[in-house]
């Protein structure tokens, strides 16, 4: 099937590489913005992608090209999700449809991709260190390279942001980061850095100073070193003494701003100018988010990302509207429902997210119990620290973070949770392949992460009904930390009983009996086991298939009876195979000195790229071909 491509506007179908933008003069690039971003809505309204962050850039993007020497120069975009403009203005137009599709462009800035990409990203608040590390790379080298990093306020509420500014400040390597501040995170951005960069925004008296201190800069410009020197001094002791705070100045950066990051002549002669500037510097420019397209200006959090089709002028969604019944909730749905039950009856939980309300579904929670729930912004080593806190003054903290985002905070979660036994309950979502977003996005490893940490149950539901039942068991639990883990993706949409049920932890539960193979699956992915053995059972191979439940503590009854009624054993995961699952169920087994086979099906030792969840399954073999195909293979051998 032949995809979709966007036409490009007059100029952009000439734009080839930055080489090419350079050859327009200034008063052309406005134009050049309203064609890339017409590109991009066009392309995102038929394929989806990310969206709104791109949009508010673009001005920004074609400054920045026109003005840098790319690729010698630098730039580092953070989280990435917002260089859409950038990957089509460097030579990616043509592929421009096949973005976040199975074996096309990545969604994200990646260096195998393409010498533009200067370094790989998907997570938040890593472009200051990086550029950081270019900078004094190139100092090195003496060579003269500029290093660009360019970070969201979002962004910059990430605790890594402050740490490299922090070490640069005082390195005073030539740098700038420029602070794209358009008062949005996904969600609405939070915490005491919002506010401030607010008040910088709409102070009167310094925007007004500001422009005049700039103005008489570009008068002293012309006039020689020493008076340039001067003036810089002058703009650096007036802009301290009127910026609230003058954070970024303490840090050791020249703040200049704030900039109308939608005025791409403006933007050109800013950077024109900081270019001629030594030293580490921070440029403030103002965006909107979604920017030209006004249902993503309105609704910026929807926009943030698209997955269906919508119309380019009214934003109304195109979607086939589904036949018969409602899709099944999404478990991070069922989490957010489930989590304001038992909050209703359970006064002691608190709720807390990094960044990621509505990505976790924590709204209702933070809507019905404000008080009781926690933004705490793009920190994940705090959010864990800050659940552990509470912990310990008798608080039941439901800590909901991404598997991949969980990483960030694995001390926090050994020095901070296990090793003083605090029952903070992780929620950890979008476990295993998450799909479109790629490698920076998967959640493979936090079951063997996990594990391997003493005070920890390590637990993923098969079904919705399981999660809720999990969930209302961990909120009565104190003994230890627990994890449950669940996918990305939708639920089973089985029906629900009213209200929770206690399991009993560390059990597992057998789903089918059967013959020879018992399938051991842990958390929904065992929905393909019944898909697999429906197709085995068609061809009179009848497996066992047994649904886990724990990897921590694993169920060992469970699996002394699976090997004392079978002749082989499949494990099966949605993560790394490595110190995962299925290393669990082996270790036990190598201890008991049986000697049953255990085959280990998981995510291989590999970078996994993106695609669909389904592709990427079928990939790596987990899926219902790959079970039927293990099956087959373990039953060849026993014949
Ligand atoms: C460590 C980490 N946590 C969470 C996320 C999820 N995330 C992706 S974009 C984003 C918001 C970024 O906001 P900002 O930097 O202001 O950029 P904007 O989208 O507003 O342009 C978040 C929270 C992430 N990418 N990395």
């Amino acid at each position: 099937m032949d995809l979709y491509k966007p036409k490009p506007g007059p100029l952009l179908k000439n734009i080839d590489s930055p080489a090419d933008l350079k050859k327009l003069k200034p008063d052309q690039l406005q134009d050049v913005c309203d064609e890339l971003r017409e590109f991009i809505i066009d392309m995102v309204s038929v394929h989806g992608g990310h969206f709104g962050a791109s949009l508010g850039v673009i001005e920004l993007t074609v400054a920045l090209h026109y003005v840098y020497n790319t690729p010698d120069d630098k730039l580092i975009w953070d989280v990435g999700h917002q260089a859409y403009g950038h990957k089509i203005l460097t030579g990616r137009r043509e592929d421009f449809h096949t973005n976040r599709r199975y074996k096309g462009l990545s969604g994200f800035p990646k260096r195998t991709e393409s010498d533009y990409d200067t370094f790989g990203v998907g997570h938040s608040s890593t472009s200051i260190s990086a550029g950081l590390g270019m900078a004094i790379a190139r100092d090195l080298d003496q060579s003269d390279k500029k290093i660009v990093s360019i970070i969201g306020d979002g962004a910059m509420t990430g605790g890594m942001a402050f740490e490299a500014m922090n070490n640069a400040g005082a390195l005073k390597s030539d740098m700038l980061v420029i602070l794209n501040d358009n008062n949005m995170s996904i969600d609405p951005n939070v915490g005491a850095l919002k506010e401030y960069l607010a008040e910088i925004t709409t102070s009167k008296t310094f925007n007004l100073m500001r422009d005049e201190i700039y103005d008489l800069l570009g008068h002293f410009k012309t006039a020689g070193d020493k008076m340039r020197k001067a003036a810089s001094k002058l703009e650096r002791a007036m802009t301290a003494a009127i910026t609230p705070g003058a954070l970024f100045q303490a840090l050791g950066f020249k703040y200049y701003g704030p900039v109308d990051g939608h005025n791409v002549d403006a933007l050109r002669r800013h950077l024109e100018d900081l270019r001629t500037v030594s030293g580490p510097k921070l440029l403030h420019i103002v965006t909107v988010k979604g920017k030209g397209f006004a249902p993503a200006e309105r609704e910026q959090t929807k926009w943030h990302a698209q997955s269906s089709p919508f119309d380019k002028i009214t934003g109304k969604s195109l979607a086939k509207p589904v036949n018969g019944n409602k899709p099944a909730p999404k478990y991070q749905d069922v989490f957010g429902e489930a989590l304001v039950e038992l909050a209703a009856a359970n006064e002691d939980i608190v709720a807390i997210t990094p960044a990621m309300p509505s990505g976790s579904s924590l709204w209702p929670m933070m809507h019905t119990f404000p008080d009781r729930s926690f933004d705490v912004g793009i920190a994940e080593q705090h959010a864990v620290t800050f659940a552990a806190g509470l912990a310990s003054e008798g608080k039941k903290a439901f800590a909901a973070l991404y598997s991949t985002f969980l990483q960030r905070a694995y001390d926090q979660v050994i020095h901070d949770v296990a090793i003083q036994k605090l029952p903070v309950v992780f929620c950890i979502d979008r476990a295993g392949l998450v799909g479109a977003d790629g490698p920076t996005h998967h959640g493979l490893y936090d079951v063997s992460f996990l594990r391997a940490v003493p005070n920890m149950i390590v637990s993923s539901p098969m079904d919705e009904q399981d999660l809720r039942d999990m969930m209302y068991t961990a909120s009565e639990y104190n003994d230890s930390a627990w994890a449950v883990r669940y996918p990305r993706g939708r639920s089973t949409g089985m029906k629900l009983r009213e209200g929770f049920e206690k399991t009993e932890i560390g059990k597992g539960r057998i789903i089918k009996e059967g013959e020879k193979v018992a399938v051991l699956s842990f958390g929904p992915i065992g929905s393909y086991v019944i898909e697999a053995g429906t197709r085995l059972a068609e061809e009179q191979i009848h497996i066992g298939h047994f649904d886990m439940r724990y990897a921590k503590p694993i169920d060992t009854e469970m699996i002394d009876y699976v090997m004392a009624n079978y002749d082989r054993i499949i494990t099966l995961e949605d993560g790394t195979k490595l110190g995962g699952f299925g290393s669990a169920v082996a270790e036990y087994v190598a201890e008991k000195g049986l000697a049953i086979p255990v085959k280990i099906m998981g995510v291989p030792d590999a970078i996994i790229e993106h695609g669909t969840q389904k592709e990427l399954h079928d990939e790596v073999g987990i899926g219902p071909d790959g079970i039927v195909e293990q099956v087959k293979k373990a039953l060849d051998v026993l014949v």
